[in-house]
């Protein structure tokens, strides 16, 4: 049994190694990313076990994510090699025009992984975990993948298995912002737990109150477990009830890129070693703090010493 598996598509990301507008930069560095993939490897860091539902290029690429993943001990039995499809790449530029801020460039149309589709899902495997995750990356990248998304969470929602949604909506994968509001809010029915920003909470629910949030997202979705993060302000979360918060670690920017993954695979991997909420979301949001020290959005993933040292070193 796998504790979390997730759908979604890994990249590789080429993080510019010296800061400013990509047009000056020469030297990139190469990292495996992409935020389900992300997630996963979150949470097999922390000891817990987890899968990826995707596909890849049958190419160099997807053979480095594919033994990236592998080596951070991530079930790879479900990702398939696409013979005709590349594996999807993006590019980061870092600190400019906003210092700290990174703007992305994807080179992912077409990629192996906007192939998916509901045929790419086993749904034993799915049936076989304790958490389904996914987020609205995957549903924008094709129609098929959107349908294998839908899918997915049918199965989880069926089978009793705990469904994980990271609203996560990227602007530069959407036709138009309606297209992704409508899009989430057609599997939120289905979910369990919510993970959102205040940005999405606006774009969904006209609102970023936490309370108001809350309210409205159990009221029209039913779901009762909400994780709204509210950047330096830190985040704030309601589960099954209850009110938890934490702080917003302040740590020296590399790349931002990556928290959010960092943040929920902490997060669900901390209520399922069944840690408290109330420290759940601590931990989640040191383990994005680490993350963002560094380029990559997987390598200051923490082991478990490593957070709780990281932790310790605040009183915590
Ligand atoms: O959350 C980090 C991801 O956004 C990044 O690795 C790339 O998955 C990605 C995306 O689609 O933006």
């Amino acid at each position: 049994m796998l504790d979390l598996v997730a759908l979604g598509e890994p990249l590789v990301q080429f993080n510019a190694v010296t800061e400013g507008p990509l047009r000056y930069v020469t030297y990139f560095e190469k990292h495996s990313a992409g935020s389900e993939a992300n997630v996963c490897v979150a949470v097999s860091k922390l000891g817990l076990r987890s899968g990826l539902i995707t596909r890849l290029g049958n190419d160099e690429f997807g053979f480095f994510i594919y033994e990236w993943l592998r080596g951070q001990g991530v079930d790879v039995s479900r990702i398939r090699f696409d013979p005709e499809r590349p594996t999807g790449i993006y590019f980061v530029q870092r600190s400019y025009p906003v210092p700290g801020v990174s703007t992305v460039l994807y080179y992912r149309k077409g990629s192996a992984a906007s192939a998916l589709s509901p045929s790419d899902l086993d749904e034993g495997y799915i049936a076989d975990s304790r958490v389904f995750h996914t987020t609205s990356i995957t549903m924008a990248i094709s129609d098929s993948a959107r349908e294998a998304v839908v899918k997915g969470i049918e199965i989880a929602h069926r089978r009793n298995v705990m469904v994980s949604f990271d609203v996560n909506i990227r602007r530069l994968l959407w036709p138009s912002i309606e297209d992704a509001v409508k899009a989430v809010e057609g599997v939120l029915r289905n979910v369990n737990v919510l993970f959102l920003d205040e940005n999405e909470a606006e774009l969904l629910l006209g609102t970023k109150d936490p309370q108001v949030v809350f309210r409205e997202v159990e009221a029209r979705f039913g779901i009762s477990r909400v994780i709204l993060k509210m950047g330096i302000k830190g985040s704030v979360a309601r589960w099954d009830g209850e009110t938890v918060n934490s702080k917003a670690f302040q740590v020296p920017v590399k790349d931002p890129i990556g928290a959010g993954d960092a943040y929920a695979g902490v997060f669900l991997a901390s209520v399922l070693k069944g840690l408290p909420p109330s420290r759940a979301i601590v931990r989640a949001s040191a383990a994005a703090a680490m993350v963002v020290m560094v380029r990559g959005d997987e390598e200051n993933l923490p082991r478990e010493q490593d957070l709780e040292v990281f932790l310790r070193n605040y009183g915590l």
